[in-house]
């Protein structure tokens, strides 16, 4: 490894305390949805929920910009967003989730962006199929593996390097796989990956590579940190570990009556109250069941037309508030008879929470 300054920080640990400087360093940089906005069931592009790892590109000029296709290729390729946008559209409605969502619900938690639970966002994402393009390119018969590198840089754990990742070569095939260059029918913006991403239909958002600038068709498995290193579920530090993909099942509620503003509790007014919320699986799986729980008793929620394929799923639930302290939950269920956890399983870094969300509410 080259040297570099960061080469050997003081190694995290996993912690229960206080929210570190850094955490909330992060926080401030990268944010969650408003549980509010679950009632869109598009969420306006400046509610999407943003993961960032180093800085955004500034990118003053989008016809400038190159996307490079290369490695083992017939044809390799220097596209401008204008070749691009002459392929055929193609227009998605994805919910996009980071497998970091409800991080620092788990205890111990890995210091890293402390979600609650927040990280999701549906929007119509419009490009064209990835495989336009790399048909255009040629894959070379012995390809096992496709990377897609983004335009910033940065270290972790004293790794230099662009954001990249990789999808082998059936699933870059995918015809849902989008080369994306607009969010809700405009230009993407500039902290989504302005002017050109990828949107992995299904999967956790980590393979959604932003400001997408170069594509390498590979005949050894890819390498990059955030394919091998960083995005691994892990038991423990000896674990050798599973490659993080496709979304779990989860689902989050709108939490009903008003807040406090510092502690955020929530106080309802006693009598009918419609609890709203969103259902969500991976790999295009239908939500099949949401259940809404009352101190621990279940009831079926009511759930909204069937969604596209990839996006959420709306659900309601008529509750008959009572005077007293409530503890609020749901669950959901997907087509392949995957349901929530009541309590998150322990991951290393956190990844791949999806715990039954609880809303703790007082009805006056
Ligand atoms: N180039 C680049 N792409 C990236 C990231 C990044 O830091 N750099 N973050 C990834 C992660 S972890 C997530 S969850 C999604 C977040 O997409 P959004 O910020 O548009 O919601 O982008 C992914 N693509
Ligand atoms: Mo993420």
């Amino acid at each position: 490894m080259q040297h570099n300054p960061f080469f050997d920080p003081a190694p995290r640990q996993h912690t229960d305390g206080l929210f570190a400087r850094e955490e909330v360093y992060l926080a401030n940089r990268n944010h969650g949805a408003l549980l509010e906005m679950l009632r869109h069931e598009v969420t306006p592009a400046g509610l999407h929920y943003l993961l960032n790892h180093f800085d955004v590109p500034y990118v003053p000029d989008a016809e400038a910009w190159r996307l490079h296709v290369g490695g083992r290729v017939s044809t390799p390729l220097s596209l401008s967003l204008e070749d691009i946008r002459a392929l055929p559209p193609k227009t998605l409605r994805v919910t996009l989730e980071c497998a970091g969502s409800g991080r620092a619900n788990i205890v111990p938690r890995w210091p890293s962006m402390p979600w609650l639970n927040t990280a999701v966002g549906t929007s119509e994402w419009t490009g064209t199929p990835l495989s336009n393009v790399i048909e255009r390119a040629g894959l070379a018969a012995d390809v096992v593996d496709v990377s897609f590198t983004g335009a910033d840089r940065g270290f972790d754990k004293g790794h230099e390097h662009e954001y990249g990742r990789s999808l082998t070569p059936d699933v870059a095939m995918h015809n849902d796989v989008l080369l994306v260059y607009a969010m809700n029918g405009q230009p993407l913006l500039p902290q989504h990956g302005f002017p050109l991403r990828l949107i992995v239909p299904g999967w956790y958002g980590m393979a959604s590579v932003k400001w997408l600038h170069r594509i390498e068709a590979l005949t050894m498995p890819y390498d990059g940190y955030e394919q091998v290193q960083s995005y691994i579920y892990k038991t423990g530090a000896a674990d050798r570990g599973v490659p993080v993909t496709q979304m779990r099942v989860k689902s989050l509620m709108v939490p009903p009556g008003v807040p406090d503003w510092f502690t955020g509790a929530r106080l309802v007014e006693a009598g009918q109250v419609t609890v709203y919320g969103r259902a969500w699986s991976g790999n295009g799986a239908p939500i099949t069941k949401v259940e809404f729980g009352i101190d621990g008793a279940w009831s079926n929620a009511e759930l909204d037309p069937p969604a596209a394929k990839y996006a959420w799923r709306g659900w309601r639930f008529d509750w008959d508030a009572s005077r007293g302290e409530h503890e609020l939950a749901c669950r959901a269920t997907d087509d392949n008879g995957q349901t929530q956890p009541l309590t998150p399983a322990f991951d290393r870094g956190g990844f791949g929470n999806n715990a039954v969300h609880k809303v703790q509410v007082t009805v006056r």
